[in-house]
């Protein structure tokens, strides 16, 4: 009779090269060995540590996909996948942080940037030496951002950007600044923009009750010149921006599902170990069915990511799948580590114990890369062929 494993039903890891395992536990020691430690103290002060990306550079977690001409780690999006589980099985806010730098910097810097920005930026993205942040999301315009208002005006030798982005992660703490805005043609276009700019400024947004450890900000441009080499100069429209997010809710529909893990993880040992009326909470029936229920979809949640990073390996993954699993992981994890907490009575509200901290990341998490709502909108759109969104 062949033995099942709680941890991993599936048998994930016989589905994985010896690559990809070494990419998964060089992220997991580093995880565990160094993130660990500090993120009580960075969530509970609101700290984040910019060391970390220096970090993440040196074991090649910065760019997994990039090639490594340009500094990335040349691995599949397979690698991608399981590095943001293990990041995220401590915190969503390093998985940001990570998956920031990764997605929504160097991903358009290489796909649309010419080759001199490239060797200009990506090299040292990669290593940490730069911290990159991604505008899109505007005050007045966030699951719409075609409806942006921020404009780039052409003038001699380059474009003067104005315009303000809100909820950007990062951006207190950048030296490279991705941002989309609207051309005289009213076409959307990106632009790199180096921190210290004239009319160019981040202000950092206090009080979030998520996602603490992870520094969060706005993004300021009160005409910004931007020299005609920092701007891509072919792409127009959404498909720029969500190239890029394709490539991020990717890694988030892996990330969500490690936090959910460290959740039913923590749920379990806790319910083994502690009695009440006389034996271990674990031995009641309607603690095993929440367990039964986290267990369950984990394990498909993750053969889906697993399936879903190889057809992206293949080019065969529609940007609809991505939707698909976004969606899926973080409404299941959100479930997953609101049940763990109640598993945990009173203790589960201590960040000591923490899975309220991951439930408070991933009601951020769930919003974050379109809302769940919005990926639903747009499976709609592909079940059906009508668009809900107005
Ligand atoms: P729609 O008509 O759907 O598309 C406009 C153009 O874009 C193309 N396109 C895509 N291209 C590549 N990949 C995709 N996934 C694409 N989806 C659409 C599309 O083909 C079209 O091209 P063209 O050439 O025909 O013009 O545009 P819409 O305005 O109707 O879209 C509506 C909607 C809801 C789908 C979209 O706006 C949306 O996804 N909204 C959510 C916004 C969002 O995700 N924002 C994320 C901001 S970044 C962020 O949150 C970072 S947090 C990071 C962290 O800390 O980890
Ligand atoms: P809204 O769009 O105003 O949505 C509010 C509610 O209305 C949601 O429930 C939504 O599902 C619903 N809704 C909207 N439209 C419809 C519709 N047509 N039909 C039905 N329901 C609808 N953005 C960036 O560009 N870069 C970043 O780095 C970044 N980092 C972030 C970090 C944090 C901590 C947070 C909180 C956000 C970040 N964002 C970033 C912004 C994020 O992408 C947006 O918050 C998100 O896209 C939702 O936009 P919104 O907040 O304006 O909500």
């Amino acid at each position: 009779k062949a033995a099942f494993h709680w941890d991993s039903p599936f048998l994930l890891d016989e589905q994985l090269t010896s690559d990809e395992r070494a990419v998964r536990d060089a992220a997991r020691d580093y995880s565990q060995g160094k993130l660990a430690p500090r993120v009580l103290e960075a969530f509970r002060h609101e700290k984040t540590d910019p060391a970390i990306f220096r970090e993440m550079g040196e074991l090649g977690l910065l760019g997994v996909t990039i090639p490594e001409a340009y500094g990335g780690a040349g691995m599949n999006y397979v690698c991608y996948g399981l590095a943001a589980r293990e990041v995220e099985r401590v915190d969503s806010g390093y998985r940001s942080m990570m998956s920031v730098q990764s997605s929504l910097v160097m991903v358009p810097i290489y796909e649309f940037g010419s080759e001199a920005t490239r060797q200009k930026y990506l090299p040292k993205l990669a290593s940490g030496e730069l911290i990159g942040c991604f505008g899109l999301t505007e005050p007045n315009h966030g699951s719409d951002p075609g409806s942006m208002i921020t404009r780039a005006r052409k003038v001699a030798g380059g474009y003067e950007l104005t315009g303000a982005k809100m909820w950007i992660t990062n951006s207190p703490i950048a030296d490279v600044f991705v941002v989309w805005a609207k051309d005289d043609e009213g076409a959307i276009r990106g632009f790199v923009l180096e921190k210290g700019w004239k009319g160019l400024s981040a202000p950092a947004i206090h009080g979030k009750m998520g996602l603490r450890a992870s520094i969060t900000g706005e993004i300021v441009m009160d005409a910004v010149f931007c020299p005609e080499e920092n701007a891509f100069p072919d792409v127009r429209g959404l498909k720029g921006p969500f190239t890029c997010l394709n490539s991020a809710r990717y890694g988030i529909a892996w990330g969500a599902l490690g936090a959910a893990e460290d959740c039913f993880a923590r749920a379990r040992q806790y319910t083994m170990d502690r009695k009440q009326f006389g034996r271990p909470l674990a031995a009641n029936q309607l603690i095993q069915k929440k367990l039964a229920d986290m267990l369950t979809e984990i394990a498909l949640g993750l053969q889906s990511c697993l399936r879903l990073g190889r057809m992206k390996d293949e080019g065969t993954a529609a940007v609809e799948l991505t939707s698909v699993m976004k969606r899926n992981s973080c409404g299941k994890a959100l479930d997953i580590a609101r049940m763990a907490r109640d598993m945990m009575g009173g203790n589960g509200i201590s960040d000591e114990f923490g899975v309220v901290r991951h439930l408070v990341n991933l009601e951020v998490v769930n919003t974050y890369e379109g809302t769940h709502d919005v990926h639903a909108l747009i499976i709609g759109r592909a079940i059906t062929g009508l668009a809900a969104f107005s």
